[in-house]
């Protein structure tokens, strides 16, 4: 049935959730969906944020001969990527192989990734005549994706998912305004203090563009979403609120009709999971700084504040995390205590109700010269627990 979505700009998107559930696979026993919905999996599930790359020497043998961007439009790069870590791994989901600014550069948007810096804007976005220039990006011009999604789906087995991603508004919003990437993002900051509405015309300028990526994933059958708002934790929680959550929820709300769970993550956002909880994700991915069972009081406790007649399955969200991607360096006994840790307090957690699932992760992405017989060693150990 199609449904519309509320609607941020002038530019009406129409969520075709029929044409999302014929594309999408039946799934048998699959542990990352059991997780996600509150259910008890057949083992904990685990994949880990950044597993294709350059970790991989199957992944550095095929960019040798294809750039970043190339590699993201090409489907058959991008089905073999995205698979890559799946196989080596027995990853039970799968993360697509793209970049946060894809749907940006899709819309024509002149913009490169650089190799060992990342994302690199040509021309900065800082004014109001600058953001009504920022094309929104259209369906059709992302068909390679979509051709892309169809080849990993028939590469996974029936009890592994594909997680489909973007870019939250903040953070893609960060690339434009600083024009690569920022430590401290002092010009997104300056504009968003400065000149609130040119920040807010940014914001429903950019919420459409993302909407759309995630609408195309899910219309060609990725199982799941993850709103990746990685810079989010820059900010206080006040200004997340004001300047960020409600477009933030706008996504959350049109995403929601597709059924298929949606999880949102931020680097250092311990003082905002309770707020990011609130933008309307059934997950709640968390860095290494909190433990799980913290992250799960903040998020129970902000859920309960926002309703305190909701449910008590509406009082608690699935959590995603959260090893120290620097911990993989440190040797298996180190990797396999760290490993019991995480899992007994995530396990806390969901005893005492405060959260509904573990999905396990790292707490960001797997760095470039992590071991990758280090990485499968750690899925393994996730496994037997
Ligand atoms: O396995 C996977 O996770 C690969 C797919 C993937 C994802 C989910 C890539 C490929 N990029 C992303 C998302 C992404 N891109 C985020 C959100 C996740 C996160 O916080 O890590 C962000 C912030 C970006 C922006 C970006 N793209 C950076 C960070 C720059 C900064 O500000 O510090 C970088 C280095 C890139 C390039 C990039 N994207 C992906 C890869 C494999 C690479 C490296 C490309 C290369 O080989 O040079």
């Amino acid at each position: 049935m199609a449904t519309m979505t509320s609607e941020p700009n002038d530019c009406p998107i129409q969520a075709d959730t029929a044409a999302a559930e014929a594309r999408r696979r039946a799934h048998k026993d699959a542990p990352f969906l059991a997780a996600a919905r509150g259910e008890t999996p057949s083992r904990r599930p685990v994949w880990m944020m950044r597993q294709a790359g350059r970790s991989l020497p199957e992944y550095r043998e095929i960019r040798k001969d294809y750039g970043m961007l190339e590699s993201c439009f090409n489907p058959e790069l991008l089905a073999e990527i995205t698979l890559q870590p799946v196989r080596r791994h027995d990853a039970d989901a799968a993360i697509l192989f793209s970049d946060i600014v894809v749907p940006l550069k899709a819309a024509g948007v002149d913009l490169d990734i650089v190799a060992g810096r990342g994302p690199v804007v040509e021309h900065p976005v800082r004014t109001a005549e600058e953001v009504t220039a920022l094309p929104i990006v259209e369906s059709s011009q992302l068909d390679s994706i979509v051709e892309g999604i169809g080849g990993v789906l028939q590469g996974l087995r029936d009890d592994q998912v594909l997680i489909g991603f973007a870019g939250a508004p903040f953070t893609l919003a960060s690339y434009l305004v600083e024009g690569g990437p920022s430590k401290n993002h002092e010009v997104t900051k300056a504009l968003m203090y400065s000149q609130p509405d040119v920040w807010h015309a940014l914001m429903r300028r950019l919420t459409p563009t993302i909407i759309r990526f995630l609408q195309v994933q899910a219309e060609a059958g990725v199982d799941a979403l993850q709103l990746f708002d990685s810079w989010a934790g820059y900010l206080t929680a006040r200004d997340y609120r004001e300047f960020v959550r409600p477009y933030s929820t706008q996504i959350f709300d049109a995403m929601r009709a597709y059924g298929i769970p949606m999880i949102h993550f931020g680097v250092g956002t311990g003082e905002l999971l309770g707020d990011m909880a609130l933008a309307g994700p059934d997950v709640v991915g968390v860095d290494w700084r909190v433990p799980l069972d913290s992250a799960a009081t903040r998020v129970s406790a902000a859920l309960q504040e926002a309703d305190p007649t909701a449910e008590p399955t509406a009082r608690a969200k699935a959590l995603q995390g959260n090893l120290d991607p620097a911990v993989l360096f440190a040797g298996p006994e180190v990797v396999e205590t760290q490993i019991a840790r995480i899992c007994a307090e995530a396990d806390r957690a969901i005893e005492r109700g405060q959260a509904r699932g573990h999905i396990f992760n790292l707490g960001h992405g797997v760095l470039p010269n992590t071991d990758p017989d280090a990485i499968t060693r750690a899925f393994e150990e996730v496994h037997k627990r």
